[in-house]
Parts: C-alpha cells; sequence; structure tokens
C-alpha cells in the first residue's frame, strides 16, 4: 500500500515535476471509447444498472447506487499501442445525493513494473452535481509499453453516481 502511494504522489506531482502543462500537450487522440449505451463489456457484475432515462449523451448511461464504498471495475484494455505519451481517462459524471466522493481510477500495467494507478482526486464529484467531464492523466515514458489498462469508478461513500462516454485518449508530449 506504501508503495502505491509512492506512485500516486508521483503521478499528482507529474504536472510540477516535469514541467508539462496541459497547453503544451498536443492534440488528443482517441484510442478508445465506451459510450455506455448499454452494459456490453462492463467488468462489474454487482452494484451496476443501466439506466436508459438519465444519461450525457441521450443514450443511457451506467448508474452506480453507493451503500457503502466500493470500486466499480468498468474495461480493461488490452490491445493499444502507445508510450512516450499522456494516455487520459475521460468520462461524463454526475451525482445525486452522494455522501462522499466519487472519481475516475486507471490502472496501468507495465511489463516488468507492475500495475502504477492514477486517480481524479483533483475534481471528483460530491454531494448532487449534474453532467461533468472528468479526466485523470498517466504519463508514459519510452519504452514504457502498457499491456493492460483498466477502467474504473470509484465510489467513497454513500449515494448515486452515474458515469457516460468514456474514453480512453493519447495526447502527445512537447517535443514528441
Ligand atoms: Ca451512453
Amino acid at each position: 500500500m506504501k508503495k502505491h502511494c509512492l506512485v500516486w504522489l508521483l503521478c499528482l506531482g507529474l504536472s510540477a515535476c516535469t514541467g508539462i502543462g496541459q497547453q503544451e500537450l498536443g492534440p488528443a487522440t482517441e484510442l478508445k471509447r465506451f459510450p455506455l449505451d448499454s452494459l456490453d463489456g462492463v467488468q462489474a457484475t454487482t452494484g451496476v444498472s443501466f439506466d436508459a432515462e438519465v444519461s450525457s449523451d441521450g443514450k443511457g448511461a451506467l448508474r452506480v447506487d453507493a451503500t457503502e464504498a466500493l470500486t466499480v471495475p468498468l474495461f480493461e484494455v488490452t490491445d493499444v499501442e502507445i508510450e512516450n505519451a499522456m494516455l487520459i481517462y475521460q468520462a461524463s459524471m454526475q451525482s445525486e445525493n452522494l455522501d462522499g466522493q466519487a472519481y475516475l481510477e486507471m490502472w496501468v500495467r507495465l511489463p516488468g513494473a507492475g500495475e502504477s494507478f492514477s486517480r481524479g482526486l483533483d475534481r471528483p464529484l460530491t454531494g448532487t452535481m449534474s453532467w461533468i467531464e472528468v479526466t485523470t492523466p498517466f504519463l508514459l515514458q519510452p519504452g514504457q509499453k502498457p499491456d493492460l489498462i483498466r477502467l474504473n469508478l470509484v465510489v467513497k461513500g454513500k449515494g448515486r453516481v452515474w458515469i457516460d462516454d468514456v474514453r480512453l485518449l493519447r495526447r502527445s508530449l512537447p517535443g514528441s
């Protein structure tokens, strides 16, 4: 757990340490899109439902009714080619009477180096919030080629959360 915290702090400090601002990154390229117009491909088997009435794209969204803190595994990606770039997990989220916080969590597995995570704790949802776009980034150095990317939704508390229009994006680094 200690190691994971350290990795997380490193991720949080990334922009400051590398001097990379969002504006210096190249345009976003879409690697994967999960529109959540059904529960197709969703890893979670409990605690989630498909809400056809409430969504950001008008075609339904995934809803979590949390009675306790939980991590919802959404998608696993193994077939993207990426290195030396910023990997970005993006989604639309909404909350209702959420007593706690909800945010994105991305686990990135690098061959020989194990898994590290990035969490969208800078802008979590809480209480009742209408649809906002949230992201969490992960910096991949040259030669760091993930073979597994896991996209989760973390709900720390009780309440209702919706997530829709999940995307995995690539943004090039300055000078690459
Ligand atoms: Ca949808």
